[in-house]
């Protein structure tokens, strides 16, 4: 499935995309999508900037800062920042958390876990969309201070002796129910006590989101986390792996806050963030499976190599100067991901035994993932590529009613319509070339 450039109609892709993004506007911050997500989620509100700064710098801005008005004490800037007065249409919802009950937490409601950090690399696009406006509103300057602290969260409570960062839950690395979490979720001794509520098949089918298997593992480690104060214990979560694609955006917004640092003239903050970029870069090297010829992500329990082909690995892409990109590239042209030939890139190797092209992180195509590939591919000279899969992200946006995700043949929408990620990111290419540049 490789969409003809020319027959995307721009115009109508940018208005429409314009469309959803208003249409799921709260005033400060974009939800991901009416019904199904109906708060302020972390990693999707950075991707959401990165499409508004073309409609509004200044929305852009306040999309970022909303988030940052959800940071904690100690610096993390939480998976969900809870709507007031919502509580019904979304589990676990701000009275499962409680996090007002939490020492260090924001007078917001949140969730205690975290997602990616991609802010800082989305807070510099949005800068560099609009530097007058940013600078008039002193954007960098306020958001500097809360991105460092987000980073000394991540080195002083989530790093691992190899310095890379671990996620104490499956949603912290925005690919839920991946399949390379599938062994560390089967050591997890426990399940959750109660009723397991599932709102979320209100809004999209059984057979394209996580099993009530799963979210029984999912609530019953987030709730051991909420009941150890998040506190990051080795007490407060049996499961916690490395994975590939989290440190490949960390380090990518390490370099981000060093150009940021730049920009507001402080050069020995910016060489400590640059030298701190290449100790991670040089760590995430760690990843790399000679068997696979692939990263793959650590249980940092066990020290088990999680040997699985997930789209998180062709994340590290986004490192510049990777030793191993020519190789990564060659797996995503293979059959494993078969770019070029499936709509978009699947979330997991098209070769495995777990694949299936509706359910969720387990073999769709994603809008942001094929984003970031698009970006990388660009950047390390794979011109043609990269425009492909841009055309490809663009006509499936727009064709899918800004699905949620895609099935990688067919390109049929799977998950929920009107997905905020979905129209910020394909807007973003839009208007990319549209102004003939990349
Ligand atoms: C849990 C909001 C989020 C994304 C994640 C995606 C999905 C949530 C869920 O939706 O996860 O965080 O309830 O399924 O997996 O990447 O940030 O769009």
């Amino acid at each position: 499935v490789t969409p003809d450039p020319g027959a995307i109609d721009r115009e109508l892709l940018i208005a429409e995309a314009t469309r959803v993004l208003g249409q799921n506007w709260r005033g400060t911050y974009t939800v991901p999508a009416g019904g199904l997500y109906p708060h302020q989620w972390s990693w999707d509100s950075a991707f959401i900037a990165i499409g508004l700064r073309h409609v509004s710098p200044r929305r852009a801005q306040q999309e970022v800062e909303s988030l940052f008005g959800a940071q904690w004490d100690d610096g993390r800037l939480p998976q969900i920042a809870f709507a007031p007065g919502r509580d019904d249409q979304y589990s676990p919802g701000p009275s499962f958390w409680h996090s007002e009950r939490i020492a260090g937490s924001p007078a917001t409601s949140t969730a205690g876990l975290i997602q990616p950090p991609n802010h800082a690399w989305a807070a510099l696009l949005v800068h560099e969309a609009d530097p007058v406006e940013s600078e008039r509103r002193r954007f960098l300057e306020r958001a500097y201070p809360r991105l460092v602290a987000w980073h000394e969260y991540l080195r002083a409570r989530r790093a691992e002796p190899s310095g890379l960062l671990a996620a104490v839950h499956p949603w912290e690395t925005g690919m839920d129910n991946s399949p390379a979490w599938d062994g560390p979720l089967a050591r997890v001794d426990g399940s959750f006590d109660g009723v397991i509520p599932r709102p979320d098949l209100e809004h999209a089918a059984s057979s394209e989101r996580p099993s009530d298997e799963e979210y029984s593992t999912y609530l019953y480690l987030a709730a051991r986390y909420r009941d150890h104060a998040c506190d990051d214990s080795g007490e407060s979560t049996p499961f916690r792996v490395v994975d590939p694609g989290m440190n490949a955006l960390w380090v990518r917004s390490e370099i981000a806050l060093a150009r940021i640092a730049e920009l507001l003239d402080d050069s020995s903050a910016a060489d400590r963030h640059r030298a701190d970029s290449r100790v991670l870069a040089s760590a995430l090297e760690s990843l790399w499976d000679d068997d696979l010829t692939f990263p793959v992500p650590v249980d940092a329990l066990t020290g088990e190599r999680l040997r699985f082909r997930s789209v998180s690995g062709l994340l590290t892409l986004l490192v510049p100067g990777s030793p191993r990109a020519e190789q990564v590239i060659d797996t995503l042209r293979s059959e494993h991901f078969g770019l070029g030939t499936t709509a978009m890139v699947p979330s997991s190797d098209l070769t495995a035994d777990t694949f299936d092209p509706a359910q969720y992180w387990r073999g769709p195509s994603w809008f942001n993932t094929a984003w970031m590939i698009a970006v990388a591919l660009e950047e390390r000279g794979h011109v043609a590529e990269a425009r492909a899969l841009s055309t490809g992200v663009q006509a499936l946006a727009l064709g899918s009613g800004f699905a949620e995700y895609v099935d990688p043949f067919s390109g049929e929408p799977r998950g929920t319509r009107r997905f905020s990620w979905t129209a910020a990111l394909a807007l973003d290419l839009a208007s990319r070339d549209a102004a003939g540049l990349r």
